[in-house]
């Protein structure tokens, strides 16, 4: 029988303010249930999102984090899908594939534990996490809360993967690589020839730019209100990279959407023929929409925006063959999916390396690899800091 863990975390305490390094207790896992060390963890826009205070769903105080990667230590009762020692990637969207999303084809939203991890608790309404020092318990976070030595989560909510994999890079598939790949191949299955809008080049968007190159897009127009993202774009997509600064590349007083119709028009008719909004701005959301093609344009959202924002267009936008469409983990079913990516990775065929631009060492980072994500100058893809 496991016994609990003191170990050190990063607890968010409320919106707007750092994280703090604590000493934490991590009670055994109660049935069905896996305690991880976690080795590696990134740091994703949403896990700034939520310290910011715009996420409806935040409770305090809280473990943030939700892309990481580490090794069973101990399993619950009843749990058979993993054994102590494996190697896991946390998945913030479970696998349970029992429930009727699971099995209905159609999504990789597995719902089962949807509202329990919406509310910050493990699947029996309760915490694993609390204070070292005065008992208070500690809130989990998108069901994975990385930011700790030490981690619990539901059987259902890990990817058992190769060994060999460096859990450093393969953490980074737990959330951003994995959406922006998966908003292309499995939402808007892109094909060979077609022309793209990516709208924020980040690590989802330039992962976005890595799988329109892999799929033979004709025209891959990024637009970053950083120049220094140029060379990533070009670096991730190649010769059919065009990169715009919507604040510099303009002419004044048009949009964004008058401007990529124009500079797709042929035959009288212009618009890309997928965009992708991944900054989590509804203006952004509404231009990326509005720069489709007429009859076949789709636009994915994968960006995330403030609770109470709202998006809008003009009805005829959608009546005259545009669609509106999201995308969350990329449509991607991790238990099942996620170790085929690994495996590419090892291959040599799938991209990880060159999204980690920062490295860190020790829970005490957790703080600097926060800020470098703040931080447009430093160019920040994915800080990887090492527990
Ligand atoms: P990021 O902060 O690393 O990148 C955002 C990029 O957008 C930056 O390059 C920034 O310069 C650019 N940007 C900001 N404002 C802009 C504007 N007005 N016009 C053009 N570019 C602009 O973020 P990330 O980690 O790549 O995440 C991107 C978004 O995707 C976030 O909203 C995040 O919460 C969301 N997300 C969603 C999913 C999902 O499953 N749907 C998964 C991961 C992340
Ligand atoms: N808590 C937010 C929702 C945030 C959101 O949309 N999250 C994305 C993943 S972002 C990963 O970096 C997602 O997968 N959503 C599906 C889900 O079930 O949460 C809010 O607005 O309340
Ligand atoms: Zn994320």
């Amino acid at each position: 029988m496991a016994l609990p863990i003191t170990c050190k975390a990063a607890i968010a305490f409320g919106p707007n303010q750092d994280v703090v390094i604590e000493e934490i207790i991590v009670a055994a896992p109660k049935a069905n249930e896996v305690r991880v060390k976690v080795n590696s963890t990134a740091v994703c826009h949403t896990d700034l999102y939520t310290l910011s205070g715009q996420d409806g769903e935040a409770v305090w105080p809280c473990i943030l984090g939700h892309e990481g990667a580490g090794v069973v230590e101990s399993i619950g009762e009843g749990v058979t899908s993993c054994n102590v020692g494996d190697h896991v990637i946390l998945l913030y969207i479970p696998e349970c594939r029992n429930c009727k999303f699971c099995k209905s084809g159609k999504t990789n939203l597995c719902s089962v534990i949807r509202v329990t991890q919406g509310r910050g608790q493990m699947p029996d309404g309760t915490s694993r996490f609390s204070l070292k020092r005065d008992g208070t318990p500690v809130f989990h976070f998108m069901g994975c809360s990385s930011f700790s030595e030490y981690t619990v989560v539901a059987d259902i909510s890990l990817a058992v993967v190769n060994k060999s994999a460096p859990l450093g890079k393969i953490c980074l598939l737990g959330c951003g690589v994995t959406t922006g790949y998966g908003a292309v191949v499995n939402t808007a299955k892109v094909e060979n020839g077609a022309i793209a809008a990516v709208f924020g080049l980040g690590a989802v968007g330039l992962a976005v730019v890595a799988a329109l190159k892999s799929v033979g897009a004709k025209r891959i127009i990024c637009i970053d209100t950083n120049l220094a993202k140029k060379p990533l774009a070009e670096f991730f997509g190649g010769s059919a990279v065009e990169f715009i600064n919507p604040k510099t590349d303009i002419p004044e007083g048009k949009s964004i959407q008058a401007h990529l119709v124009e500079i797709t028009t042929e035959d009288g008719a212009g618009g890309v023929d997928y965009s992708f909004e991944c900054v989590g701005n509804v203006n952004l959301m509404r231009a990326a929409l509005e720069s489709c093609h007429k009859g076949w344009g789709k636009s994915i959202i994968i960006g995330v925006a403030a609770a109470g924002q709202e998006i809008s267009t003009r009805p005829f936008q959608l009546v005259t063959g545009r669609s509106w469409m999201g995308s969350a983990f990329g449509g991607v079913k991790g238990r099942t999916e996620l170790p085929g990516y690994v495996d590419r990775y090892l291959q040599g065929t799938f991209e990880l390396d060159k999204f980690v631009t920062h490295t860190y060492s020790g829970v005490d980072k957790i703080t600097d690899a926060i800020h470098v994500m703040h931080d447009a100058a430093a160019g920040a893809l994915r800080p990887v800091i090492t527990l």
